[in-house]
């Protein structure tokens, strides 16, 4: 059973342009080395049945590259990246950063905090329905 559990996310993570990112996310030493305790936290965040609001925050931790507890254009910008597989100019993706910074900041510090965040999922509610896959 378990064993099964482990393939199917080891599958994810291969294909995932974040993987780097989620293992040092979900490691306690935060330098990716990963317990079992990890890993099971790893796989109950990451499989369809994790609640809404863990997902929320372990995709905040994941896309939080500088880790300043503020999602700022330079690590929206580096997200956008990898999932585009680069394929937009420079440009465009300073753009998009610039406007979906500017869309969910509430509180007009032009960074995003955990609450700007969750405030910009519930605008895309299919978000983390397939968060599993797609982080
Ligand atoms: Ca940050
Ligand atoms: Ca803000």
């Amino acid at each position: 059973m378990f064993s099964v559990f482990f393939l199917s996310l080891l599958c994810v993570i291969q294909e995932n342009p974040f993987k780097n990112r989620i293992v040092e996310s979900f490691s306690e030493d935060g330098a990716g080395n990963l317990s079992f305790n990890d890993f099971v936290d790893m796989f109950s965040v990451l499989s369809e049945m994790a609640p809404r609001e863990l997902k929320a925050i372990y995709a905040f931790k994941i896309y939080d590259f500088n880790v300043d507890n503020f999602l700022c254009k330079e690590d929206l910008e580096k997200t956008l990246n990898k999932l585009t597989r680069e394929e937009l100019s420079p440009e465009e993706v300073t753009l998009v950063c610039e406007k979906a910074i500017e869309e969910a900041d509430l509180d007009g510090d032009n960074k995003l905090s955990f609450a700007d965040f969750e405030n910009m999922i519930t605008r895309a509610p299919d978000f983390l329905s397939t968060f599993h896959i797609r982080i």
